[in-house]
């Protein structure tokens, strides 16, 4: 363990950061310098950019050097604390208006969940994630979490009803499809066009079988993106 101080020389990798991982990094530390405060209740997302500010968060309460647990932080749940002060995440994709594409990782139920129930969400991201309008970056598709008996069913009526490709996603070595925390099967909504994503979020949540999607509209209060030249940008 470390007495605190700088970790990052501690958990340091031995080799050059590539210019988006310096970026994640750089949004990461100034969404915490900005807005994490002492006695707070933290909601944390997941992927690879948030890992810089929970390492961030770890340094400023100057107590250890790994994620969570390890750095001092107390695990909780939303029965134990309902109510969360701030929530900080990744995304996939952020448009003009702080409409975000997230789920790439699966995780966007949790994810939507933890931003909902906070009183303000922030997100961090690279250079790469910043769009004028969704899908400008992020060629993946919309995620859509779903409960399993509808997922072929749910597949037909955003197709018939806005168009693209539906595809279920399959895990990386093709056994079968991926299963998320929630025991359910996330389907990846090729759209070929720019919708009205709050029209579009709220139709979709209504067919059966649709546990939520990866769109978030209007919940961002702010993003920090890590730009290449060192720089954040703020939206
Ligand atoms: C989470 O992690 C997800 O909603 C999103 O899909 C992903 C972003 O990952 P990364 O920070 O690695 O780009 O925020």
């Amino acid at each position: 363990s470390t007495s605190g101080g700088d970790s990052s020389s501690v958990c340091s990798a031995p080799f050059t950061m590539s210019k988006a991982e310096e970026a994640k990094k750089l949004a990461g530390r100034a969404a915490v310098e900005n807005h994490v405060r002492n006695n707070q209740v933290l909601g944390i997302g997941s992927g690879s950019t948030i890992v810089h500010a929970v390492q961030r968060i770890g340094m400023f309460l100057d107590c250890a050097r790994q994620l969570i647990l390890q750095y001092g932080l107390t695990l909780s749940d939303l029965d134990r604390h309902p109510e969360i002060d701030l929530a900080i995440d990744g995304a996939d994709e952020v448009d003009a208006d702080l409409n975000l594409i997230k789920g790439g990782g699966g995780c966007l139920t949790q994810e939507k969940i933890v931003a909902g129930y906070a009183s303000r969400f922030i997100v961090i991201a690279d250079f790469r994630k910043d769009s004028k309008n969704l899908g400008d970056q992020w060629h993946k598709g919309i995620p859509i979490e779903v409960i399993p008996m509808a997922y072929v069913p749910v597949s037909r009526a955003v197709s018939q009803k806005f168009g693209g490709v539906v595809e279920l996603r399959m895990a990386v070595n093709k056994a079968g499809p991926v299963v998320t925390d929630n025991g359910n099967f996330i389907l990846d909504w090729k759209f070929d066009r720019v919708h009205k994503w709050s029209e579009v979020n709220t139709a979709i949540k209504m067919i059966p079988g649709v546990v939520d999607t990866g769109l978030f509209i209007n919940m961002a209060e702010r993003v920090y993106f890590g730009m290449q030249d060192g720089s954040v940008n703020m939206r």
